[in-house]
């Protein structure tokens, strides 16, 4: 009895999250090949420069469908620790694979809405497959970083909610002709002109781009 009481006192006392910090700032961010195409897919991540340990609102829980014999979506960035599903929506098997060193596994799923989960302990890029659909490829990109994002068909991915101060853009994307730890530019959040103009990225991207093909017609057993 007295154990619950304390436990409403605490519940009482303590603000809402919101109250707690000011996360106020937006940032956008746009990402173009060497050729000023808008490049969709990339993943986005945010470095701040500043301390924010006290930022601990992380999504940990993401999905990986398998759909007509392709993977939903091609790229999904996700943090580190955190969990994904891979709901099978199809009437058939998959069987998806990693042998990528951020992170090795193998699920056999059987029967639709069949869904297995995979905990990303590691940073690192993780590419999928699956042993019956050849054509089927996807990405997932674990990050230590507390922001990220994921640019749509123009380019653009647009942060929200961002505590104000300084942060290192870093980009990933499958087709990056060199994969580099260095940062893409600065994004300030919070200066006079935050939210009024994007930071533009340009990629050195391969000329041949990795994409899942469409299955096969005798794929879908
Ligand atoms: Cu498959």
């Amino acid at each position: 009895m007295h154990r619950f009481l304390f436990g409403l006192v605490i519940t009482a006392i303590l603000p809402p999250i919101e109250d707690v910090y000011a996360l106020d700032g937006v940032g956008e961010v746009k990402v173009f090949d060497q050729n000023s195409v808008a490049i969709e897919n990339a993943v986005v991540s945010l470095k701040p420069l500043f301390d924010v340990a006290q930022v601990s609102s992380k999504r940990l829980s993401f999905a990986m469908k398998q759909q007509d014999a392709l993977f939903e979506p091609f790229v999904l960035p996700i943090a580190t620790g955190a969990t994904v599903s891979f709901p099978n929506l199809d009437e058939f098997r998959h069987h998806v694979y990693s042998f990528s060193k951020a992170k090795r596994f193998q699920l056999r799923l059987y029967g639709q809405d069949e869904t297995k989960q995979i905990v990303f302990e590691k940073p690192g890029i993780v590419a999928l497959g699956c042993n019956i659909h050849d054509n089927m490829l996807a990405y997932i990109y674990v990050t230590d970083l507390p922001f990220f994002g994921k640019t749509d068909t123009s380019g653009r991915v647009e942060f929200e909610n961002l505590p104000m101060g300084r942060y290192e853009i870093y980009v990933w994307h499958p087709d990056l002709k060199s994969a580099s730890d260095h940062a893409k530019g600065i994004l300030d959040v919070g200066s006079e002109n935050a939210g009024a103009m994007p930071n533009l990225v340009t990629l050195e991207m391969r000329k041949v781009r990795k994409r899942q093909l469409p299955p096969a017609e005798d794929n879908y057993s």
